[in-house]
């Protein structure tokens, strides 16, 4: 599995599968997902609310796939990071949940290369550095990630873009 780290929007990457920042409602925020739901137009929230109608809100830690609507990638995987309400064993384990579970459904899907935003590091507030170490640890430590080809951490901002390059040079020298 090739990791790499980009700054753009995460919305204009043609991957198999990107991973939206969502909340348990699913159905659309701001940030990124405000962004995904904007350019990846009607079809992305009616296939969010088809999966409420189902199964009812989505937990923290946990992901749903849609359809990507208009959105040059094939699937938008929904996750809902913890928001930063201070230092706890539980928001880390949460957050670690959501890349687990995303990749898991990921493999589910066929998807061999995924890309990732910084979740809940912009509305939800957890600290960047230790969300990235989070991030980076539990991809690294992904039991079948070798059916996963690719993971693209998508940074938009430049204090994450500088914090994941620095981590993953260190990790590959
Ligand atoms: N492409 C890539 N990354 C982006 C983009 C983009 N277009 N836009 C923002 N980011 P956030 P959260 C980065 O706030 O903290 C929503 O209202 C941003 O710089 O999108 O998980 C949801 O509905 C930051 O590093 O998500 C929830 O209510 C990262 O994406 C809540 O926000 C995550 O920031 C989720 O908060």
């Amino acid at each position: 599995m090739i990791i790499e780290v980009i700054k753009a929007d995460i919305t204009t990457i043609k991957a198999d599968a990107i991973v939206n920042a969502a909340n348990s409602s699913l159905l659309g925020g701001g940030g990124v997902d405000g962004a995904i739901h904007r350019k990846g137009g009607k079809a992305i929230l009616q296939a969010c609310v088809a999966i409420r109608n189902k199964q009812g809100k989505c937990k923290t830690g946990n992901a749903v796939i849609t359809t990507a609507g208009n959105l040059p990638a094939k699937y938008v995987i929904h996750t809902v990071g913890p928001v930063w309400n201070g230092e706890s064993k539980k928001n880390n384990a949460l957050l670690a949940d959501c890349y687990r579970n995303s990749l898991t459904l990921a493999i589910e899907n066929d998807v061999k290369v995924i890309a990732f935003p910084n979740i809940s590091t912009g509305i939800y507030h957890f600290p960047k550095d230790k969300a990235a170490d989070i991030a980076i640890t539990t991809i690294n430590n992904f039991a079948e990630k070798e059916k996963i080809e690719k993971v693209i951490f998508v940074c938009f901002d430049d204090e994450n873009y500088l914090l994941y390059e620095e981590k993953l040079n260190r990790i590959n020298q």
